[in-house]
């Protein structure tokens, strides 16, 4: 990282001040994982290789149809966001990549930014497309869907602008392509189910066709919204499906908050990895809807779980390509460089925890039917407080052990505020 956004010496300051307080909790911990035959520096190890990607469109403010309450200094260009997401990586070291959206990242020269980021220490994740939004430049309307539409020259349109994010996304050093597409219907009738799949399937053959030899491209269901009836690409089955259908470049992408409430989405992870499909997350927590809430703020015991499919099936070699972890949030009432700290942190904290879990114990309950005792097993790992580890991994990593606490010690946001241009208030209005 030669252009630290922070000075490094505060961070070192910072340290040094916290920094016997953590080994002691640290050899605490040690001795209580050492009485459960774990080695507390062996996890300690696997947390300092665990990173995550922040999403780009996750540093700016975030809203709602109904309003959006802009922060003095928050980054509007994709360099101030890269800039924000180095502040994200330098005090947490977990999230050295940045997953960029096109348009909206959209830049002349791809290799220059690339340069860009490097020299700030961060590289480039999934890049995703978007035909959910019209652009003004754009000859045909994607009001009726994209990939799918009824139109040949609408979808080859759609085509053309992933295509245009493949050659991007090659330039940046990306190595998958995420496609979510918003198509669907809001009244019964309005869309014949099986054309409009069959049409969508059209389309990702001919961007399948484009995708490099050692490219991805990631196929992200949604059950509903922005299409309030039916959505073509609603649920892990279709995307199962249409994976299935194009090829092995071709994987399945779980957006948490993309599922009905009350799915079991830790199964769904599990199956995906069973039919060799899963590609990549994006984590993030709700309540009702798509709510791209702070991950773990809901419902911490479900990442847990998620995270230990994905730690048994890493154990028993399940998976051929490491899914990509991408945090895909959006921030309306707090600072993104907080937020995205905090749930990358949380991410990491609930992996610790999943390899703490005594899995002879839980194969042996689950062979049992000893159920209580597979709960248990579970939670006792839950229940274990990491933090000395998820800390000794950021010290060790030249990060932050308290980063929340240094960041906002550092006035980072009100210095941008000084440098970059207010943002006026947005008053959407009911869109
Ligand atoms: C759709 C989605 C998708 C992104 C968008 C910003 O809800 O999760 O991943 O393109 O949010
Ligand atoms: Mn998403």
């Amino acid at each position: 990282m030669n252009r630290p956004p922070l000075p490094q010496d505060l961070i070192e300051r910072e340290n040094a001040a916290r920094l016997a307080a953590l080994q002691d909790e640290y050899d605490s911990l040690g001795r209580a994982l050492n009485r459960r035959g774990r080695s507390i520096d062996a996890v300690k190890d696997k947390v300092k290789a665990f990173a995550v990607a922040v999403p780009t469109w996750g540093l700016g403010v975030g809203g709602t149809r109904f309003a959006k309450f802009p922060i003095p200094g928050e980054p509007i260009t994709i360099h101030e966001k890269l800039e924000d997401a180095a502040v994200v990586n330098q005090l947490g070291r977990l999230t050295p990549t940045a997953s960029p959206h096109f348009p909206w990242d959209k830049v002349d020269d791809a290799a220059a930014l690339r340069e860009e980021a490097a020299e700030l220490g961060l590289g480039f994740d999934a890049v995703n497309s978007n035909t959910f939004q019209d652009q003004a430049s754009q000859k045909l309307s994607y009001k009726f869907g994209s990939l799918s539409h009824t139109d040949r020259a609408t979808r080859e349109q759609a085509v053309a602008h992933n295509i245009d994010c493949i050659e991007l996304g090659v330039a940046l050093g990306s190595k998958a392509l995420t496609v979510w597409i918003a198509d669907g219907s809001n009244f019964a009738g309005q869309q014949h189910f099986a054309r409009a799949l069959e049409r969508y399937l059209e389309s990702m053959r001919a961007i399948y066709a484009a995708l490099p030899a050692d490219w991805l491209v990631f196929i992200e269901h949604k059950f509903y919204e922005p299409a309030f009836y039916s959505t073509v690409i609603s649920d892990w089955g279709t995307s199962f499906w249409a994976a299935s259908q194009l090829g092995p470049k071709a994987r399945c992408l779980v957006d948490l908050g993309h599922h009905a409430p009350n799915t079991n989405i830790e199964m769904i992870v599990s199956r995906l990895i069973q039919f060799g499909k899963l590609g990549g997350f994006h984590f993030n927590d709700s309540k009702y809807g798509d709510d791209d809430l702070d991950a773990g703020s809901v419902n911490p015991f479900q990442l847990f779980l998620v995270f230990n499919e994905l730690v048994d099936a890493a154990d028993r070699k399940a998976l051929d390509v490491a899914p990509a972890y991408m945090l895909d949030q959006s921030h309306n009432v707090t600072d993104p460089v907080e937020s995205l700290m905090a749930s990358a942190m949380e991410l990491q904290r609930r992996y610790a925890q999943a390899c703490l879990i005594d899995r002879a114990r839980l194969e042996q309950a689950q062979a049992e039917n000893d159920a209580l005792m597979a709960l248990d097993t579970l939670k006792a790992a839950f229940n274990t407080d990491v933090t000395p580890i998820l800390g000794m991994a950021r010290h060790r990593s030249g990060g932050a052990i308290d980063p929340l606490g240094v960041y906002r010690w550092s006035g980072y946001r009100r210095h941008k505020q000084n440098e970059r241009p207010a943002v006026a208030k947005q008053s959407a209005g009911i869109v």
